[in-house]
């Protein structure tokens, strides 16, 4: 007998109607895997094209174009666009604001479709992260600069590894793997671990020094109970703090011998990086904050480029660090 997992669509049919929802979320969940497909597709093929290489200009944040980001951006902005259910979009590889159905649109979408660039020349993983609130349908809409909190729905795909992951508010985080015909499938629900032995700490140790001293003593009072990963590519590294707990942390940079290179409010943008998988882990059992100890999920963004230090994971480990962030 063949086994057959049960496909990504039918778990999200089933949990619309459970939950007495409308068709509006599949139909723009279909365009964003589409997208990452489409962007998978490139990425796998793209050295032999030659898509992995500078395209020679610099996005909004002075960081160099790769030719594979711009490729994920118009990938991603085409099916948001076919979709007609966004209103309008915020991307890490746009300066402005993407309009797109801004009468009849349902939805907005804060994404990175390309993160981690730095491993994009080598072909290593990189991630697509997402976060979408909803129209508020009742009443003149306020704004689409929403809080992590106000999101109904936030995920990666980590390419090309052929994995997904969603977390639906208050319906958990869900992991999805590839079948043979390249649908997602078999959705299994991600728990933070609480055995403490198994957890991992993630942070660029090239920048330790530069941390606030609270946060370097608090380093080098815990580092030695854990196991330590980097990859350089918050998706990858945060799908290891699912499986596995632990944290993953990139604190604001104050104490750089160059202080033209601090970063006092981080490097992370916080509506399609950090409050993307900050919504994933609440779904998990786990928790982040910023540098003041704040929750993630309560930062409301001023502008949609926003940056933020970052520490999200195991709760008992997070709680312990914003104690000390807190002092
Ligand atoms: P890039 O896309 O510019 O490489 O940034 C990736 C990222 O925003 C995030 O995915 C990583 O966790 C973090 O930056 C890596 O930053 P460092 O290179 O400073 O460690």
């Amino acid at each position: 007998m063949i086994r057959f997992e049960q496909t990504f669509m039918n778990f999200l049919l089933d949990h619309q109607e459970k939950h007495n929802r409308t068709y509006h979320f599949l139909i723009l969940m279909d365009a964003l895997i589409s997208a990452a497909k489409h962007i998978e597709h490139y990425y796998l093929t793209g050295a032999l094209k030659g898509n992995l290489g500078l395209a020679g200009n610099v996005n909004v944040q002075g960081e160099d174009v790769l030719r594979m980001d711009q490729i994920a951006q118009e990938i991603t902005v085409h099916y948001l666009r076919a979709s007609g259910r966004v209103i309008h979009a915020i991307s890490e590889e746009s300066e402005k604001i993407i309009p797109i159905n801004t009468e009849d649109g349902r939805y907005f979408v804060y994404f990175d479709p390309l993160d981690g660039s730095s491993n994009v020349p080598h072909g290593l993983p990189v991630g697509f992260l997402f976060g979408i609130a909803k129209r508020n349908l009742e009443g003149s809409e306020d704004g689409h600069l929403r809080a992590g909190k106000d999101y109904i729905a936030a995920g990666m795909f980590v390419i090309p590894t052929g994995t997904f992951t969603l977390a639906l508010k208050d319906a958990g985080t869900w992991r999805f793997h590839t079948d043979e015909t390249m649908d997602f499938v078999k959705p299994t629900r991600m728990i933070l671990s609480e055995d403490a032995q198994e957890w991992e700490l993630s942070f660029n140790p090239a920048h330790r020094h530069t941390y606030a001293e609270n946060v370097q003593n608090w380093i080098e009072q815990n580092e030695r109970k854990y196991v330590f990963r980097y990859l350089g590519s918050l998706a990858g590294d945060f799908h290891r703090i699912l499986s596995n707990g632990g944290m993953f942390m990139y604190p604001a940079i104050v104490n750089d011998p160059n202080p033209e290179k601090n970063r006092p409010h981080g490097k992370l943008r916080l509506m399609y990086e950090a409050a993307v998988v900050a919504f994933m882990c609440q779904e998990a059992g786990g928790t982040a904050v910023d540098e003041t100890g704040t929750p993630t999920l309560d930062l409301q963004p001023k502008e949609p480029h926003q940056r933020t230090a970052l520490y999200v994971g195991s709760k008992p480990l997070v709680d312990d660090i914003a104690r000390v962030l807190l002092r």
